[in-house]
């Protein structure tokens, strides 16, 4: 990459300006957004501190509060006996109830039991069959948890274009998170429908879909049936106890939809496979293309949000043409990250990707290290999941890798994220030749000139800034403009609008410089957060269901605000 001797000397004395600063007192001060909520509450010491304006740090120690990893679904005595409609489903899925507190605190006795078990409910006469797979259990204050992949074979001898699963369950039994299906549970029927972009099987194809769950006893798929057909009871000896063992492990397989758009008007149809020329991401034409869009929540944390009417909103309604998928890596210990809970999370992400492919978006798979800081503590697991998922993703120009959030604590970009960086994106480049990857920086991805120090030698390389407008402000838009005129490819994958620790006041003035400073360089930007969390940046208020198409009063402050943004530039 070249740089002018002007930028080394910029870098220069933003790092000795950095270094300054690090000694210095923190102050500290609490979050009451995010201490008014009603869940989960947990103490935390090690949340986001970042420099604050002028360079002075501030370490924000809040009260971190977690809504239910979903939308509960309780069972009820009172509920009617025929599965309720598509609208009630809509509405339940979406309201985002708060979950107990007692049951995701931190504290809580949470064991984890590997589980291997697959339970095959064999077809009689309607030709599905049914594939449960048991992937993990545990117990959570007293209930019995645990977390299953369904594959449903359609050898009917015809395609059909929708399904419906039903399966008794105890009572009380509920669904904390669930993905590729909708779910409702009356009485001690759960039925779970197709999501608009998987109801259709082939004959002799596959479908699936997944769900964790807590039940106050044991749960054991007995009886089910798919589309009203007996899918048969546990084995093809009509017993409706136990599920039959076996060791054939179900793979989901989620065919991507076809591109619906096929005649090429959506994002990824006109400007298709993405690069990197000198400091720009460019389009399949070798034009300047800026990504601009909204990264999620944590998907586990807000799996409601990751559905199609949101994404499509997001692309139609907001002007935007990327998501970025959030996943939580590892994060005080509740279940909702990836280390605690993969199979649910990477149903998730392969669900939002999907999505994206289904709408022509760019979508960003986001590996979300934020605690613990240094990468390096999960390579391993890093290596496997992208290895997996850029050989599953490997043919569609949509995908765009962000290897490391945001690395804080001692992680230095020469000891640590760029050592990590040289492992992994080898591991991406076997399957995916050249698809672009950003790789965060250090201090929470604000030390993008550390790394324009000592650059990856590999293309299609970006690096990660990330910006609270309310906290980051001249000092960093000028290393910014450092960067750039050194000749460093820049993406703002996450940025808010407030300050860093999520909470605070808007600070839109500061946005709006950022944000014109971003588009007079075609750098590209995604927003935090698609989520009704009660804390500031998030772009929706608690009552939003995340279903899309939302109107005004659904949007929080800076919902409204952001959206008004990507219509109007
Ligand atoms: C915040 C979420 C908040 C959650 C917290 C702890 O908004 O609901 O409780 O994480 O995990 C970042 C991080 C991003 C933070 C965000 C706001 O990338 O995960 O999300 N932030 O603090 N960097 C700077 C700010």
């Amino acid at each position: 990459m070249k740089r002018s001797p002007k930028g080394i000397l910029a870098s220069l004395l933003c790092a000795v300006m950095l270094c300054g600063c690090a000694g210095q007192e923190r102050s500290s001060r609490q979050t009451d957004s995010q201490s008014s909520q009603v869940a989960a509450v947990i103490s935390d010491e090690e949340t986001p501190d970042t420099s604050s304006e002028d360079t002075t740090p501030v370490t924000t120690t809040f009260t971190t509060t977690l809504y239910s990893s979903t939308f509960p679904i309780t069972n009820s005595q009172e509920a009617p006996e025929e599965a309720p409609t598509t609208e009630t489903t809509t509405a339940a899925a979406t309201s985002n109830q708060v979950s107990q507190p007692e049951e995701t605190s931190s504290t809580a006795a949470t064991t984890y039991a590997a589980a291997t078990t697959a339970a095959v409910t064999k077809p009689e006469s309607s030709g599905f069959s049914l594939n449960w797979k048991l992937s993990s259990t545990w117990e959570e204050n007293g209930k019995k948890c645990g977390g299953y992949e369904v594959t449903i074979t359609n050898n009917s001898g015809s395609p059909v274009s929708s399904w419906t699963v039903e399966v008794t369950v105890p009572n009380g039994f509920e669904i904390t998170s669930g993905w590729n299906g909708k779910y409702t549970i009356s009485g001690t029927k759960m039925t779970v429908k197709n999501e608009s972009y998987n109801g259709e099987i082939s004959n002799g194809g596959t479908a699936g879909f997944g769900f964790n769950y807590r039940s106050p006893t044991d749960f054991k798929p007995g009886k089910a049936t798919v589309n009203g057909n007996a899918a048969a009871a546990g084995t093809s000896s009509g017993d409706t106890g136990s599920p039959q063992s076996t060791t054939a492990a179900a793979t989901i397989v989620t065919v991507p939809p076809a591109p619906e758009d096929p005649k090429g008007s959506t994002p990824v149809a006109t400007h298709g496979h993405l690069s990197v020329k000198g400091s720009q991401l460019v389009d399949k034409n070798g034009n300047g293309y800026q990504l601009r869009g909204m990264s999620t929540h944590g998907i586990t944390w807000f799996p409601d949000f990751v559905n199609e009417n949101a994404f499509r909103t997001l692309r139609d309604d907001w002007n935007t043409n990327v998501v970025r998928l959030a996943m939580y890596v590892d994060e005080w210990g509740n279940g909702q990250c990836y280390m605690k809970n993969k199979d649910g999370s990477r149903q998730l992400l392969d669900k939002g990707v999907d999505i994206c492919l289904k709408l022509g978006m760019y979508v960003i798979i986001d590996w979300h290290v934020l605690n613990p800081g240094d990468p390096t503590a999960y390579t391993d697991e890093a290596i496997e999941f992208f290895n997996e998922v850029s050989k599953k993703y490997a043919d569609y120009p949509n995908i765009i890798y962000e290897i490391v959030n945001e690395p804080n604590g001692g992680a230095s970009w020469s000891g640590s994220i760029k050592p990590y960086a040289e492992k992994i994106i080898p591991v991406i480049r076997k399957n995916d030749k050249d698809a672009v990857i950003i790789v965060g920086t250090p201090t929470w991805s604000q030390d993008i000139d550390q790394a324009m120090n000592d650059p990856l030698k590999y293309d299609n390389i970006m690096y990660a800034l990330h910006f609270y407008a309310a906290t980051h402000t001249d000092w960093l838009r000028e290393r910014t403009e450092k960067c750039v005129a050194g000749g460093l490819p820049i993406f703002v994958s996450e940025f808010g609008c407030c300050d860093a620790s999520g909470g605070g006041s808007n600070d839109f003035a500061q946005a709006e410089k950022w944000l014109n400073l971003l588009d007079k360089y075609g750098i590209s930007y995604c927003n935090w957060s698609l989520a009704n969390k009660a804390e500031t940046c998030s772009a929706f208020k608690p009552s939003a269901s995340a279903n899309g198409n939302w109107s005004d009063s659904d949007y929080s402050e800076v919902g409204a605000w952001i959206r008004k943004w990507f219509r109007n530039h």
